[in-house]
């Protein structure tokens, strides 16, 4: 019989009395499970025009590409602070829209028809709109990726009701992409055609055609971008996961062509689900996606090693999310949670639907002030470290890095764990979800050496004898509020319409994390030493 003997190295001492549950979490520092790309942080802008109705409500007023107030000083900030923040620049009319360059002489704009895919006609693009989003883009460091129209030359299957048959007409996205290339536009990737996989939401293609469709976009990639090292990425298929449809569209596709395996998520059900506010907070109604990270990933492993798997696009609950929880507090229980998961099924990115519009907009889509889960992700991406002070970057975006360790404990289920190596600091940065709204958690982080248990002192000197906290709470303890608190205190944009400095408190790093409830925590443990961190 083998008997393993594992050497915890215990950070946190318990000291004087505490109120809450106490929970161990072990990290296993030797070996990383996942790595995300350098902005694992990625928001959507869609093209729905204002006249976009859901369930008697129509949520996306003029925050769509066509319409969407490119001179908002807030908008701008709010791109600015994530050092580089991915756009996803598509959604369900992306395969009706044309781009008026080259031969195309006529321009018309969405209206609604009832024949027409999700109830629009055709829309077209003017190059004007182009080169305005763009100087946007270029102005705030965005990092584009533009999804083309995909059913350009097919036609409807005689025999099914939603196949669509034919090659790609790529004519149109050449001309796009020979003058995005003339104006000097940086483009960090293309992508075919949304939710067109498997069987489709309002329309379908099938993955032998898309593969080759694929083959074809990657060639015209080379062609406009002849340098390898600046050369685009490129995406697909921007839909639901089938495993068969997709193993097959990686096949077809070959080595070397998909980059970016892109999939969707809208595992909250519909935005009109009165249970929603419930299901954000039920660590057992989570935990049911996990089987599709996990067999994405096995997806990639097996039949595209040379792609990543992204979430392209994530909205929570369909049809423009639910209008009393999709942008409050609540919400980030779903959102950051989401953001550990998927990390630790090694994807690449997280495209959050939607940056501004529908109910569940990191923006809000009248007023642009920053709602809860858009300082969560820059919590996600910040580091407001003690020693290099950076006063604005937002928490994921700005704190946790690329490489994913895992993160486990045997308490309640209602408190959530990720930990990633600090992006640029020494040790570890955790994020603590309690979903609970009654209990108080009192955590410590433990070492897990779980390669070669040996004991390893603690490096608590310097810096390190103190641990920055961020822990994120609702305004006046309501999870239903768009008002978030960082360590007590509102985070409202400054007089001049920026986002405010993120300060982290500092806390003796020999005691226990405490996690109230309903609240998120990041903590940055400096003195951890975790060998797949050097
Ligand atoms: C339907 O038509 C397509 C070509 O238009 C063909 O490839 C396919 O086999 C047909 N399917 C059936 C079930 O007849
Ligand atoms: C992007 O902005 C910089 C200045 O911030 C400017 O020099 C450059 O010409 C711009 N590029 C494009 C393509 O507009
Ligand atoms: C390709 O781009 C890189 C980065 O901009 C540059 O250093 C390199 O010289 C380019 N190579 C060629 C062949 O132009
Ligand atoms: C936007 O703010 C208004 C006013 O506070 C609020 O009623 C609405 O629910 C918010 N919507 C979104 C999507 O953030
Ligand atoms: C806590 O959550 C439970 C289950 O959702 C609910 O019944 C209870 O009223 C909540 N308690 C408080 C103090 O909000
Ligand atoms: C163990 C524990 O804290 N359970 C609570 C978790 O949170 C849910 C919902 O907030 C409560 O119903 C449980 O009592």
């Amino acid at each position: 019989m083998e008997s393993k003997v594992v050497v915890f190295l215990v950070l946190f001492v318990f000291v004087g009395s505490i109120a809450g549950e106490q929970v161990k979490v072990e990290v296993k520092s030797v070996t990383s499970i996942g790595k995300t790309d350098d902005d694992f942080i990625c928001a959507t802008v869609d093209w729905w025009p204002e006249n976009k109705c859901d369930y008697n409500q129509c949520p996306w007023g003029k925050a769509g590409l066509f319409n969407l107030d490119l001179k908002n000083k807030i908008l701008a900030n709010a791109i600015k602070a994530f050092d580089h923040l991915r756009l996803r620049l598509g959604g369900s009319l992306q395969d009706q829209v044309i781009y008026k360059v080259g031969s195309v002489k006529k321009c018309p704009h969405f209206k609604k028809r009832e024949d027409g895919l999700f109830g629009f006609s055709r829309g077209c693009l003017p190059m004007q709109r182009w080169d305005e989003l763009n100087k946007l883009f270029n102005d705030t460091g965005a990092k584009v990726t533009f999804g083309f129209n995909a059913l350009i030359g097919r036609k409807k299957a005689e025999n099914d009701t939603s196949l669509w048959v034919g090659d790609w007409n790529a004519q149109n996205a050449r001309d796009f992409m020979k003058y995005t290339v003339s104006k000097g536009y940086k483009i960090d990737s293309y992508e075919l055609g949304n939710e067109l996989c498997g069987s489709g939401v309002s329309a379908r293609v099938e993955a032998e055609q898309y593969g080759k469709d694929m083959i074809a976009l990657k060639g015209i990639v080379k062609e406009f971008y002849p340098n390898a090292t600046t050369q685009p990425q490129v995406l697909g298929p921007a839909g639901f996961y089938d495993e068969k449809w997709f193993n097959t569209f990686l096949q077809v596709s070959g080595p070397g062509v998909v980059d970016g395996l892109t999939h969707h998520i809208y595992n909250l059900g519909a935005g009109v689900d009165s249970t929603l506010i419930n299901k954000v907070q039920d660590p057992y109604f989570l935990d049911q996606i996990a089987q599709t990270y996990k067999d994405i990933s096995t997806s990639v492993k097996l039949f595209g090693p040379w792609s990543g798997a992204w979430v392209g696009e994530a909205g929570g609950a369909y049809n423009s999310g639910g209008k009393d929880v999709s942008h409050t507090f609540a919400n980030g229980f779903w959102y950051l949670d989401q953001l550990g998961m998927t990390s630790t099924f090694n994807h690449k990115v997280y495209c959050r639907q939607a940056l501004i519009g529908g109910n569940y907009g990191l923006l809000n889509t009248t007023t642009f002030i920053p709602n809860p889960d858009y300082y969560g992700s820059v919590s996600s991406m910040v580091l407001i470290s003690v020693i290099q002070p950076v006063d604005r970057a937002l928490l994921w975006h700005r704190i946790m890095g690329k490489t994913v360790l895992s993160a486990n404990h045997n308490g309640s289920p209602y408190l959530r764990v990720y930990s990633h190596c600090s992006k640029k600091t020494e040790g570890i940065t955790v994020l603590l979800i309690n979903m609970s709204n009654s209990t108080t958690f009192e955590v410590s982080v433990v070492n897990d050496l779980n390669l070669y248990p040996e004991s390893v002192e603690m490096d608590l000197q310097g810096d390190a004898l103190q641990r920055e906290e961020y822990h994120l709470t609702p305004k006046d303890g309501n999870i239903q509020s768009d008002v978030l608190l960082l360590n007590g205190t509102p985070l409202k944009l400054t007089e001049s319409s920026d986002i405010p400095a993120m300060n982290p408190e500092l806390v003796d790093a020999t005691l226990p994390i405490t996690v109230k409830p309903d609240s998120f925590v990041f903590a940055t443990l400096k003195g951890f030493k975790a060998p797949a961190c050097a």
